[in-house]
C-alpha cells in the first residue's frame, strides 16, 4: 500500500479504484470474490457486500470496509463524487468491462477523469517479499511431491481424467486448496495439444504423457510439467526429451538480475532451433508465479522486462510434434542476487514407467 501510494503520488493521481481481484488481495488481504478497492493518499476503503461481512472484519488490514448493498461500482463510483474541480482516478484498463466503466462514470458523475494506472499494482506483484518467497517456495514443494505421489497411478489402462484426479486429490489431501489451473494429463498423440484437458482416453503402452500441474497455498500458485514415457523410450523421443532439457538449462542459466525477459526466451529457443526443432517450441518459455499462475513477467521472445531479485518465473520449454507427441519440462525458478533457484524439485530426467 505504501509503494502504491508512492505510485499515486508520483503519477499525480488523486485516487486508484483497484477491481481485480488478486490485486486487491495483494494490498489489503480480502480473498472474497466481490470487492473494488479505493486507495488514496490518506485512506483505502474496500466495497464489497453483505455475504463478506465477517470474512472481511477477519481479513483485511489497513482499509476500511464498507459493505454495499447497491451495487459495489455505484457505491465506490458515487465516493468519488465530487462538485467542483477535476480528480484524476487511475483504474485497471485491462480488467474493467466496456459495461463496468460506464457504469463508473455515471455513478461518479463527468468530473471525475478516468485514466489507465499503467498495471501499476501487477508490477508491485511481480518481485515477492520475504514471506511471499516462503510461501511460494511451500506451494513448489507441495507439487513436487503431489507428481512424486502420482507416478505409481501412470500406467496403461487409467483414464487421464484419473490420473488429473489424483493429482488434484493429492493437492488437497498435502495442505493446498486446489489446483492453481485445470490440471494437464496428456497422452499419446493428445501430448501435442500444448495446453490439453484431461479425457476419458486411456493411457497406453509406448506413449508420452505430459503431466502439468499446480497448487495453490495459502494463496500462491505452483505450476511445474514433467513429460514421461509408459515404456522404453525409442531413441527419437530421447533425443527430443535431451533438446527439451538442454533449452531448459540454457534458459535458467540465463536468468540474473539486470537480463531481460526477453533473453531468457531466446536462449531456450536459441538451443531448439541449434538443433532443428524450433518450429515445434510453439509457445513463450515461460512467465511470473504468484498469487496469479499467469502474471508479470511474461518471458516471451519480445519481453524487455528487467529482472530483478524475487522474482518468481516458471521456465518451461516444450516441442508438439503432429501424431507422435508433445514433451515440456517447466519448473518453478525464484531469481536470486547471483542467477536463479529452483523451487520446484521433481526429477528433470526422462522418467520411463
Ligand atoms: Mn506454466
Amino acid at each position: 500500500m505504501n509503494r502504491l501510494r508512492a505510485f499515486l503520488h508520483e503519477s499525480q493521481f488523486e485516487a486508484i479504484l483497484v477491481s481485480h481481484l488478486p490485486n486487491i488481495r495483494y494490498l489489503c488481504g480480502f480473498s472474497g470474490s466481490a470487492g473494488l478497492l479505493l486507495v488514496d493518499p490518506a485512506a483505502a476503503t474496500l466495497f464489497t457486500d453483505s455475504r463478506y461481512a465477517l470474512q472481511s472484519r477477519q481479513e483485511v488490514e489497513g482499509a476500511r470496509t464498507r459493505i454495499c448493498a447497491r451495487g459495489l461500482i455505484r457505491a465506490a463510483g458515487e465516493s468519488l463524487r465530487t462538485s467542483r474541480g477535476r480528480r484524476r482516478v487511475g483504474f485497471s484498463s485491462s480488467c474493467v468491462t466496456v459495461a463496468q466503466r460506464q457504469a463508473l462514470e455515471s455513478a461518479a458523475g463527468s468530473r471525475v477523469r478516468w485514466v489507465s494506472d499503467q498495471g501499476v499494482v501487477e508490477k508491485l506483484r511481480a518481485v515477492k517479499d520475504a514471506s511471499e518467497v516462503a510461501t511460494m517456495r511451500q506451494a513448489a514443494a507441495l507439487i513436487s511431491r503431489v507428481l512424486e505421489a502420482t507416478i505409481p497411478s501412470i500406467r496403461p489402462g487409467v483414464s487421464e481424467l484419473e490420473v488429473a484426479a489424483k493429482i488434484e486429490f493429492e493437492i488437497k489431501h498435502g495442505g493446498g486448496s486446489g489446483p492453481s489451473f485445470e490440471t494437464i494429463v496428456a497422452s499419446g498423440a493428445r501430448s501435442a495439444w500444448a495446453h490439453a484437458r484431461p479425457t476419458a482416453k486411456r493411457l497406453g503402452k509406448n506413449e508420452l504423457v505430459v503431466l502439468d500441474q499446480g497448487a495453490i497455498l495459502r494463496g500462491y500458485c505452483s505450476d511445474m510439467t514433467r513429460t514421461v514415457f509408459i515404456g522404453r523410450a525409442p531413441r527419437k523421443i530421447r533425443h527430443l526429451y535431451e533438446a527439451v532439457s538442454e533449452a531448459q538449462a540454457a534458459a535458467k542459466s540465463a536468468i540474473r538480475p539486470g537480463a531481460r525477459a526477453g533473453d531468457i526466451d531466446r536462449a531456450a529457443r536459441r538451443v531448439l532451433t541449434g538443433k532443428g526443432f524450433g518450429r515445434y517450441f510453439t509457445h513463450s518459455t515461460g512467465h511470473g508465479l504468484g498469487l496469479e499462475v499467469h502474471e508479470s513477467p511474461r518471458i516471451g521472445r519480445r519481453e524487455d522486462t528487467e529482472l530483478r531479485p524475487d522474482m518468481v518465473l516458471t521456465v518451461e520449454p516444450g516441442v508438439y510434434l503432429e501424431g507422435l507427441g508433445g514433451i515440456r519440462i517447466e519448473d518453478d525458478v525464484l531469481v536470486t542476487t547471483g542467477g536463479a533457484e529452483d523451487i520446484t524439485t521433481s526429477p528433470r530426467n526422462l522418467i520411463e514407467l
